[in-house]
């Protein structure tokens, strides 16, 4: 079995028991069932691929008008934005401020002008992972194609050269490695979401998993 395959055995698990719905906290900017961090952990199938500025590329394809391929040189040349919001993630931490910058994914999806029949989209990283979005969401203004976090590079295991951060979301929505960007007409659920997760994955109505199950 590879090595990957024993690192998210766990988190299977976890998604096929379900969890019991959590009590707003206090804090009203902390998702129900969500505990503040502030170290940023790192959460990823275990698989680092070897991508860097000098071979990163980001393609939007599928069900576009212009089918587009930037390198890191062509996508710093785009117009950068800085944003800041906070990140949850499934396995119930959140760290508050993050502050983002990069290319707002609206203006990537602007560039590739998809057809008026594309309505979901696959998140594409370059580890193999994957995960689906409605094209709606990928077009909220704060979601960003990030380099940079905290005013530095993203580290490799943060997904450097290049991750997508959907802030409205559960972190497992922002692909690290971001390698490709695909417009569908249908829905086509990703690694986590045909393995349990939540297809909607909004932190607020803690859709954690999509199974009815609760957690014991
Ligand atoms: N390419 C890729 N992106 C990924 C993942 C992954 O395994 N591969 N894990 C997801 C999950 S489950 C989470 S919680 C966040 C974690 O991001 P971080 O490691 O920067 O905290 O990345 C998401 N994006
Ligand atoms: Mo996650």
């Amino acid at each position: 079995m590879p090595n990957w395959m024993k690192l998210i055995e766990g988190k299977i698990r976890v998604a096929q028991r379900g969890a019991k719905p959590s009590a707003q906290g206090p804090d009203a900017r902390i998702p129900p069932g969500q505990k503040q961090v502030s170290d940023f952990p790192v959460l990823d199938l275990g698989i680092e691929p070897d991508v860097r500025p000098d071979n990163w590329t980001l393609r939007l394809h599928g069900l576009v008008a212009h089918e587009i391929s930037v390198d890191f040189r062509a996508f710093s040349a785009l117009s950068q934005t800085t944003s800041m919001s906070d990140f949850h993630c499934v396995t119930r931490w959140s760290q508050l401020d993050m502050v983002w910058k990069g290319v707002m994914a609206r203006d990537l999806v602007a560039m590739a002008q998809p057809l008026d029949t594309a309505a979901f989209v696959t998140l594409q990283g370059a580890d193999g992972y994957t995960t689906n979005l409605p094209l709606e969401a990928l077009l909220d203004d704060d979601v960003i194609v990030a380099t940079r976090v905290l005013g530095e590079s993203l580290t490799p295991e943060h997904g450097g050269p290049a991750r997508l951060v959907v802030p409205r979301r559960y972190a497992w929505k922002g692909a690290k490695w971001l390698s490709a960007i695909e417009f569908h007409a249908e829905d086509r659920p990703g690694f986590w979401e045909v393995r349990g997760y939540h297809n909607d994955a909004d932190p607020w109505r803690e859709e954690r998993f999509s199974g009815g199950g609760f957690e014991t």
